[in-house]
């Protein structure tokens, strides 16, 4: 495997010297374009989180050629839409791989997703950054082309359990997941971290994906009289969940985790009415200029241009900035394990502040905080 990789490899470095070098005035060649795939779901029920990464690595982008490119060589974002669906993940990997043939890929979002489709670009020696997915299995695998800019579950689990038992003080907790790799490996996290705490749970229960009516689960979770409803999935299905607790008059906090950082898990409520005592976990907020000073002026930037850089948009701008530092760093170098090697010993200085990372790929420092959202439709920080 391992030469069967180091071969394509090398035939897809060839093949992108071959297509996009020129000469130089010196004499030299240099690569004219760089291709890097921007993966996630495009399209479907969550849209919305691969809209911010687009927006994210496009702007960044954007801006690195506006300032020169690298090495003269202009950057090319190419979308690849999964759909959030695995099999669909697969099958855009091996499209960005053998078609058109990107040099790194920013992505997936949904760790489903990211982790078979980081098989077919491990096989390709082909770098691959996700800003969003945050299962412990994306990076636990050892895969040397693989990395990530956010943290890990296992991480946000502990700090939402944390919440739970001591600032809700929760005597009754119910746990529901959605059955995806994401939200059932968080609320595994969640649902492990409070049983350390001796938190009584008096639930945990999986819900279907795709399905939009709760009711008989929350007839059954009004009968347990709990304090907290913890939910682990996406905002499609969190909307609909909390709404109808409302609905039924479950009046409990409602507790998630990053997979509802959009403006549109507001809409999927019903209206920021609904949002009374809701909760989640996120990475500190990349838009707080007290807490990251590096960002102010992108984060007007988008604003201006009528984006608001929720969630995950500045992640992908930083997963973009880390890519360009190791082709930089590493001259007309394109494999994957040796750009992963260079950003783990080196780290980079990002627009979300200096970012290292451990020999696994994740980053070394864990920001996990409380957010708790208003009935005016935002997050803040508590
Ligand atoms: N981490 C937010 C949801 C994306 C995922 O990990 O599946």
């Amino acid at each position: 495997m391992k030469i069967f990789k180091l071969f394509l490899g090398m035939l897809i470095a060839g093949l992108l010297v071959s297509c996009s070098q020129q000469d130089s005035s010196s004499g030299g060649e240099e690569l004219s374009e760089i291709k890097i795939g921007v993966a996630g779901p495009h399209t479907g029920a969550y849209a919305t989180f691969g809209e911010q990464l687009w927006k994210g690595a496009t702007q960044a982008i954007e801006d690195i050629n506006a300032a020169g490119g690298i090495n003269g060589a202009k950057l090319v974002a190419v979308k690849g839409d999964d759909a959030c669906e695995p099999k669909q993940a697969v099958n855009v990997a091996n499209r960005l791989i053998e078609q058109d043939e990107v040099t790194a890929v920013i992505g997936h979002f949904c760790s489903s997703s990211t982790i078979p489709a980081s098989e077919i670009y491990y096989d390709a020696d082909v770098l691959m950054i996700t800003p969003a997915s945050t299962n412990p299995t994306v990076t636990d695998r050892g895969l040397d082309t693989v990395m990530r800019v956010c943290g890990r579950d296992d991480q946000q689990g502990i700090v939402a359990g944390n919440y739970i038992a001591n600032d809700l003080a929760a005597q009754r907790v119910v746990v529901i997941h959605d059955k995806d790799t994401y939200g059932q490996g968080l609320a595994d996290a969640t649902l492990a971290q409070l049983n350390a705490r001796g938190t009584n749970v008096v639930l945990y229960e999986g819900l279907t994906r795709g399905e939009k009516d709760f009711n008989a689960l929350v007839t059954k979770i009004r009968s347990l009289s709990p304090d907290v409803v913890y939910f682990g999935g996406l905002h499609s299905e969190a909307g609909p969940l909390l709404r109808q607790l409302r609905d039924q008059g479950v009046d409990a906090w409602f507790v998630s985790g990053d997979g509802i950082v959009s403006e549109d898990f507001v809409k999927a409520t019903g209206g920021p009415e609904f949002l009374t005592k809701t909760l989640m976990t996120f990475g500190a907020d990349p838009r707080n200029e007290e807490s990251n000073p590096a960002g102010a002026k992108l984060v007007e930037r988008f604003r201006d241009s009528g984006f608001e850089p929720e969630g995950y948009t500045l992640y992908a701008y930083m997963a973009i900035q880390v890519l360009v530092a190791a082709l930089e760093a590493n001259e007309g170098e394109t494999s994957g394990s040796v750009l992963t090697d260079w950003v783990k010993a080196n780290g980079a200085d990002t627009v979300m502040g200096r970012k290292d990372f451990d020999d696994k790929g994740d980053l070394t420092v864990s920001d996990y905080v409380m957010y708790r959202w208003t009935t005016d439709g935002d997050y803040n920080q508590l």
